[in-house]
């Protein structure tokens, strides 16, 4: 008798969108394979969890059949390319889509290693041929995994700053694409104890055309390919590199590839790393409704909201499509005005979550456990609860309502990005975080180490005093981390490699 293993699989959606009838393929696979859920990433893509080894290759094979795949969603290559996703200003999220979709394609591996194996295609390559067949990767592929966003302004809802290499909309004033602002060097993960480990918001590194933009993305990369640590995996992230060799000389490099100079980077204002829950409607007319799904787990909750049901109903009558968002919530996109009211039906039959309170519209949890095996402590399932205790502490000072970005991680790979929310908690062990105060709300300045190792039963005596001070001393629209900062609670942090400074 075999061991009863059982798999995460992680899907490739570059941009996060998917058709109607892509969705249903993916509920069928939750239902039939994975447990009845699914579950969306902070990489605008889904997983499941629990597929047994005696069903993965018929997973593979539906998902291949819903013209998707798990290319590149791990592993030291370019991972799922992030966009902007509410489509309300149109041509500019048209373009920051089709960017990612070009990216995404443009540095893919070209291996048909995932076609051999899960669809018993035929060996076309393999040995010393694959290095022709991997212009970019070559035979030994990246030193790390390499992250890419696109966001269009004044959203920040990708966080451009935590990923590799990111893309800025610059906008003219009829909201159409002028260029790109290109930022490098950003990333989350880090180890607790080891001070040359750090999380580090990206630099912004200069403006191209949009025809350039791809050329720049494969020189990036192949820069990272050429200059990354390879000998040391905790080092060899493009953050690291940056820090080795410097911007100007980083730069220099990627132009020299391009065979061009980049511009100088043009001015750009974001608002928010956060989604924009409800209906919108775009300049075409069409209309948009963010949902708010806890955690990005889709499943039916006993006696709570339908989440799997109801978006599969949803799916069989809409003629739009989905957008997944990097917070990990969903978006029911292109809805022509005539369908509003049918699936707004649904959604209440369903008692799905169009919103929620103030702090939990701007909170995300890793998964954790139980399936994660690098989890120290609880996340996804914590988070929830924690929340409850602080917003009664924050409507007790009358801040009910006001925005506060709070993520939490079961361990200092960050992968909810808790580094740049204005509360992250991050897992230090059973039932115990560390606590990082003073990010900046729209994700361009990460936190600093407020207290080490918090009992989860002490978060909230901690944070009640802050909550207290900040109602009583903040200025108008201020910020809760800026607040922070201003009143002496925490010190800024510059960029990441004074992160562990306090
Ligand atoms: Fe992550 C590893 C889950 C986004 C940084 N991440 C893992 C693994 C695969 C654990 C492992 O290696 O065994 C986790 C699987 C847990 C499970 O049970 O499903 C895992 N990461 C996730 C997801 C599902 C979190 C979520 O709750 O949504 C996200 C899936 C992304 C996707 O769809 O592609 C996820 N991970 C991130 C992000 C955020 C992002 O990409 O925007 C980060 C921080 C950004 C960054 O990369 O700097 C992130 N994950 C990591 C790291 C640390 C990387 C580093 O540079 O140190 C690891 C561990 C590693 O790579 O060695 C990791
Ligand atoms: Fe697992 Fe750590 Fe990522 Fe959470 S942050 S999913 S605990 S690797």
């Amino acid at each position: 008798l075999d061991k009863a293993y059982s798999f995460m699989i992680r899907l490739r959606i570059a941009g996060g969108v998917i058709s109607p009838k892509q969705w249903l393929a993916l509920d069928d696979i939750a239902v039939t394979y994975a447990g009845s859920a699914l579950r969306a990433t902070t990489r605008q893509t889904f997983q499941y969890h629990g597929v047994i080894k005696s069903n993965l290759k018929r997973t593979m094979a539906a998902i291949d059949a819903a013209l998707l795949d798990t290319i590149a969603a791990c592993g030291d290559v370019n991972r799922n390319v992030m966009a902007a996703t509410n489509p309300a200003q149109v041509g500019a999220h048209k373009a920051a889509h089709t960017l990612a979709k070009d990216i995404s394609d443009s540095l893919l591996p070209k291996t048909s290693a995932w076609r051999e194996i899960w669809l018993d295609g035929e060996r076309v390559v393999g040995g010393e041929e694959e290095a022709e067949v991997e212009p970019v990767y070559g035979r030994t592929y990246l030193p790390r995994k390499f992250k890419v966003v696109v966001a269009v302004p004044p959203s920040n809802e990708v966080d451009i700053f935590a990923h590799d290499l990111g893309f800025i909309a610059i906008l003219d004033k009829k909201n159409q694409v002028t260029g790109w602002n290109v930022t490098v060097g950003g990333g989350m993960g880090m180890t607790h104890g080891e001070p040359d480990t750090f999380p580090r918001t990206a630099d912004v590194m200069g403006f191209v055309k949009p025809e350039d933009a791809i050329k720049v993305a494969e020189a990036v990369m192949t820069v990272q390919r050429d200059w990354g640590n390879r000998k040391n995996r905790k080092n060899a992230r493009l953050k690291y590199t940056i820090e080795r060799y410097g911007l100007a000389a980083f730069r220099a490099e990627v132009e020299t590839r391009i065979g061009k100079k980049l511009g100088e980077p043009k001015p750009f204002t974001f608002t928010n790393n956060g989604d924009r829950f409800g209906w919108t409607e775009g300049d075409d007319g069409r209309h948009h409704l963010t949902l708010y799904v806890p955690s990005g787990r889709i499943k039916d909750y006993e006696d709570g909201p339908q989440f799997l049901t109801g978006l599969r109903k949803i799916a069989e009558v809409h003629e739009g499509d989905f957008r997944l968002t990097a917070n990990q919530n969903v978006i029911i996109a292109n809805v022509p005005g005539a369908k509003r009211a049918e699936i707004e039906a649904l959604v209440d039959q369903y008692g799905i979550t169009k919103g929620a309170g103030a702090l939990r519209r701007n909170s995300i949890a890793c998964v954790a456990l139980p399936t994660c095996g690098l989890a120290l402590a609880e996340s996804e399932r914590y988070l929830p609860s924690l929340m409850t205790e602080l917003e009664e502490s924050l409507a007790t000072h009358g801040l009910a309502e006001e925005e506060i970005t709070i993520r939490s991680t079961g361990c200092p790979n960050g992968c909810a990005r808790p580094f740049i929310a204005e509360i992250g908690l991050v897992g230090r062990g059973p039932e115990r975080y560390h606590l990082y105060l003073g990010a900046a709300f729209d994700g361009s300045r990460l936190g600093k180490l407020y207290k080490e190792d918090v009992a989860a039963s002490d978060i909230r005596d901690t944070l009640d005093p802050l909550f207290a001070d900040f109602a009583k001393g903040r200025k108008p629209g201020e910020h809760f981390g800026d607040y922070l900062i201003r009143a002496g609670h925490v010190a800024r942090t510059i960029n990441g490699p004074d992160f562990h400074d306090r």
